[in-house]
């Protein structure tokens, strides 16, 4: 069977190749950040590139978090990452708050960034729509700035993401172009997005033209990475979907937003295109596809289920490996932090 090609990663000749990237304990990990981003994190790893993985606690509570779930979210979420795949050993995995150097530099790109860029993210306007803007949090608005800290702390040059993650990572980039530029230094990377596989949008499997996310209200929009193998066959074959059978061209999926979610997951979950999916199903009815994705869906993820459900026995083991994690997270960023406050012109007088 062959995989979905991969494009290789453009090297800069100034910064050495690191990739960082994060996800949000803002509840549990779903399919859509099992595909667009967490399968992509161990395949990096597994690649032999210096990967930086961080659970970005910081970024959580930019909306309400329960204190008691938030640390049992964050576990979660680090077990899901050992369980998918995630050597600790191998990948640096903490949590953003155990390395202050995440805050520090933050605040520094919110004196860099300009009011009018944050404006403009979709995710901020998507996360107010219908709401009393002026209610959401400062930290909510100021979300891209925290983002960028999180990448250049570690000076890292790529970052595996989804798509709805792009805008973000453009605003990365022009707050490293701008400190550069600023200060008239070649201090940090302009990073490169990694968005590539058959996910890199999930959709939810109530609506195909919303995002599968974690915070959705209903349970049955998404797939979590704890649903047994009788939930996730449950949401697959009530997931909607149009009554027409699947066309023999992926050209017809256009306009079919819950075929091409459904088509798509497959294909993530298989390692095929979209195309091969479509060859071997083509005519095909839903009652058909659907069982048929539920098997696969329920083979690939009931073994990180099983195992995320092992780890979570041992919450200490899973805080030793976070610290351990911090400890060599922060020896990478607080070097850079420290040079950053110098370039800024900050006394750094105080004894160490
Ligand atoms: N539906 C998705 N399809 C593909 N990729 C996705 N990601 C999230 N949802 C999908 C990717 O997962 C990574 C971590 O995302 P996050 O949890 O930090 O934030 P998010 O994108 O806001 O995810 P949620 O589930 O929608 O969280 P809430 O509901 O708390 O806002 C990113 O790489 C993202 O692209």
């Amino acid at each position: 069977m062959s995989e979905p090609v991969q494009t290789p990663l453009t090297k800069s000749a100034a910064f050495p190749t690191r990739i960082f990237s994060g996800i949000q304990p803002s509840g549990g990990l779903t399919l859509g950040n099992y595909l667009g981003a967490l399968k992509r994190f161990v395949e990096k790893q597994d690649e032999g590139i210096e990967t930086v993985y961080c659970l970005v606690d910081m970024h959580a509570i930019t909306v309400w978090q329960d204190p008691v779930k938030l640390r049992h979210q964050t576990r979660e979420a680090a077990a899901g990452f050992i369980a998918a795949g995630i050597d600790p050993t191998r990948s640096i995995l903490f949590n953003q708050s155990q390395v202050t150097a995440h805050a520090e530099l933050a605040w520094i790109f919110n004196c860099i960034a300009r009011m009018g860029w944050m404006g403009r993210m979709t995710q901020w306007k998507d996360k107010t729509a219908g709401k009393d803007a002026e209610a959401a949090s400062l930290g909510l608005f100021a979300y891209p700035a925290l983002m960028a800290a999180d990448i250049l702390a570690y000076k890292a040059t790529h970052v595996p993401v989804g798509e709805d993650q792009k805008q973000h990572l453009e605003l990365c980039r022009d707050i490293a172009i701008k400190f550069n530029h600023d200060y008239k230094v070649n201090f940090f990377p302009v990073v490169e997005p990694v968005i590539e596989g058959a996910a890199t949008r999930v959709m939810s499997l109530r609506d195909g033209t919303a995002k599968m996310s974690k915070s959705d209200p209903s349970d049955q929009s998404r797939i979590n990475l704890t649903d047994d193998a009788d939930t996730i066959s449950k949401k697959i074959r009530k997931a909607k979907t149009d009554m027409d059978p699947l066309p023999d061209h992926v050209e017809g999926l256009k306009d079919r937003p819950e075929a091409k979610n459904l088509v798509n997951i497959y294909a993530a979950l298989a390692g095929h295109t979209p195309a091969q999916v479509i060859a071997d199903y083509a005519g095909a009815q839903f009652g058909t596809f659907k069982p048929a994705l539920a098997d696969l869906a329920v083979a690939k993820l009931e073994p990180i289920t099983t195992e995320m459900n092992r780890l979570m026995k041992d919450p200490a083991e899973i805080d030793r490996i976070l610290g351990a994690g911090a400890a060599r997270a922060d020896a990478l960023a607080r070097p850079v932090l420290e040079q950053v406050y110098d370039i800024v012109g900050m006394i750094r007088s105080r004894p160490m």
